[in-house]
């Protein structure tokens, strides 16, 4: 998959190097640019901001830089993600609907947010998302590309060694995931439920799928609502 990113932080993404996503860059299954706006300015200033029309608080990103660094950065085949709590919520559903798209181009607004023609504009040439990470705010859209893409690049094909693991985490299933232990099987006193240490198969995986449904029910009674009840079994029902 190819991605741009453009920010007037391009140091933001310096973690970008790292850990598995660092790796998945050099194996060449991310192929990662990230973008200074200001590359796309043409006054001494390289001026990316200005006051909003009808007044209020705080600035808006002005269009022209923007329209140029898309011309620059987009084709047939892109998708656009503007960050912005306006936006569609960030879930796992939709980190496979990206991880699906051969590019991305993520468009980080500061400030009050970008110029809204820009978006207008744009959506005549090609899907635009608008994305957000929840329900508070943030200064602007760097932090949220990182979270996005952390989840994007853990789905693509081959960055994972074991990718049954995408099978059972937490929301591959709408539920939060079991518990889970490691040795020693006594630690300061708390011992290790002894069913994950009977070896019998069966039984841990119903106890795990117990845990899963208890938890979610306890921390996100939302989530518990939205299960497809076809995905219940008569022992879930039960717990
Ligand atoms: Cl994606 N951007 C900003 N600026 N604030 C947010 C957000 C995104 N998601 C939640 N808050």
């Amino acid at each position: 998959m190819r991605v741009d990113v453009v920010s007037i932080f391009p140091e933001y993404f310096a973690p970008l190097g790292l850990s598995l996503l660092g790796k998945a860059r050099a194996e060449s299954r991310l192929e990662l640019a990230v973008h200074d706006l200001r590359t796309w300015t043409h006054d001494v200033h390289r001026t990316v901001d200005d006051t909003p029309y009808g007044g209020g608080a705080g600035m808006v990103m002005r269009p022209e830089p923007w329209g140029e660094a898309l011309d620059a950065l987009a084709d047939g085949r892109t998708r656009l993600v503007v960050p912005a709590p306006t936006g569609r919520l960030f879930t796992q559903d939709l980190a496979h609907e990206l991880a699906a798209e051969e590019h991305l181009l993520f468009a980080c607004g500061r400030y009050e947010g970008i110029d809204q023609r820009v978006l207008d504009h744009a959506a005549g040439r090609m899907p635009v998302t608008e994305v957000s990470l929840g329900d508070y705010v943030l200064f602007g859209g760097e932090v949220a590309v990182l979270v996005m893409l952390e989840a994007i690049t853990r789905l693509l094909p081959g960055v994972l060694g074991n990718s049954a693991s995408l099978d059972e985490e937490s929301h591959a299933n709408g539920l939060l995931e079991a518990p889970m232990y490691t040795k020693p099987a006594v630690w300061r006193e708390l011992e290790v439920p002894e069913i994950l240490r009977s070896g019998d198969h069966g039984k841990i995986a119903r106890w795990r799928r117990d845990q899963a449904l208890l938890r979610t029910a306890a921390r996100r009674p939302d989530l518990v609502a939205a299960l497809d009840p076809a995905t219940l079994d008569k022992k879930d029902r039960a717990t």
